[in-house]
């Protein structure tokens, strides 16, 4: 594998970690669809997951929690040549980022927004979070939760998203080739990733996903029948489909400013006395 996305930091993951995979699938991803280490940018929130932003060598930005979104949008107001790679737990995504979520969705902002689906809260050791699944036993519900959970790709269908897809971190080459999808889509596109946390989710693990999992393409899945992929998404139990549940195309949300239609803004000539402006801040 190249190591040109590869990173000096050592890595402190738990060894067996879901978030490995989604590692390296994206550095084959990006190698394979010829994006250099620059033309990218990886943006994150808070959680194991954004560690990431440490461990892949594209340009990065460690967010605050839950807003991985606004700074992913204004990333790629500023500059639509980059790729842009939104990464956030489901924590992070669903619970205090969760009002940006359908915004970013409606306006079809082109990015990529994968979500590092655990179905709890990992760095903070395995509370329940907003995905985790009614009954589920941890430290914040001993009872077993008794909220419905919250479900990423039925919010992304309704919020109206042009891409919503899911992957497990055990398909490896499946998951590689829905994410180049997502990559390659204009607009926003939904990867919502199975992540096992070994070390706090003891109901989620790799053997429960491994007896569950199939492939939506293998079933003769029409991507463009919106109703159709509600129903599948919807779908969790004994089977559990994987694979790109809707795709549709619509104008992504930088078509809107006009000014950017001469070309990505940062190329743009200044028409404004921006040292005059800073000395005003001084
Ligand atoms: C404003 C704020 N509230 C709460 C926290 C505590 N906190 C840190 S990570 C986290 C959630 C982590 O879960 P998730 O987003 O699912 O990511 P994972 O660790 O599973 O990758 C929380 C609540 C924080 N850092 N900042
Ligand atoms: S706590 Fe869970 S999500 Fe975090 S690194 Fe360990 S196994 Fe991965």
């Amino acid at each position: 594998m190249s190591k040109k996305y590869d990173t000096p930091a050592i890595n402190t993951w738990c060894p067996g970690c879901g978030n490995f995979s989604i590692l390296n699938v994206l550095k084959q991803t990006l190698d394979e669809m010829n994006i250099e280490p620059w033309e990218a940018v990886a943006v994150t929130g808070i959680g194991c997951h954004g560690k990431f932003t440490d461990y892949i060598g594209v340009n990065g930005i460690h967010t605050i929690h839950g807003r991985v979104l606004p700074v992913a949008t204004a990333i790629k107001l500023a500059n639509h040549e980059l790729t842009v790679l939104g990464f956030a737990g489901d924590g992070d995504a669903f619970n205090i980022g969760m009002g940006h979520f359908a915004h970013a969705v409606r306006r079809n902002v082109d990015i990529t927004y994968i979500i590092h689906n655990n179905l709890i809260y990992g760095l903070t050791t395995g509370q329940t979070s907003p995905t985790s699944k009614k009954g589920y036993v941890s430290k914040t519900s001993p009872r077993g939760s008794w909220e419905k959970a919250i479900n990423p790709l039925t919010q992304a269908l309704t919020a109206g998203a042009t891409f919503v897809s899911r992957a497990y971190v055990g398909e490896f080459s499946h998951f590689k080739d829905v994410l180049k999808q997502a990559i390659d889509h204009e607009g926003f596109a939904l990867v919502d990733v199975l992540q096992p946390c070994i070390s706090w989710n003891k109901v989620n693990t790799y053997e429960f996903y491994r007896d569950r999992v199939f492939k939506l393409e293998e079933t003769g899945h029409n991507t463009e029948d919106w109703g159709l992929a509600y129903l599948r998404a919807e779908q969790w139990g004994d089977q559990i489909p994987i694979g790109v549940f809707y795709k549709s195309e619509e104008a992504p949300y930088r078509e809107n400013f006009p000014a950017l239609r001469k070309g990505t803004l940062i190329k743009q000539p200044l028409r404004r006395d921006m040292e005059k402006l800073f000395r005003e801040f001084m």
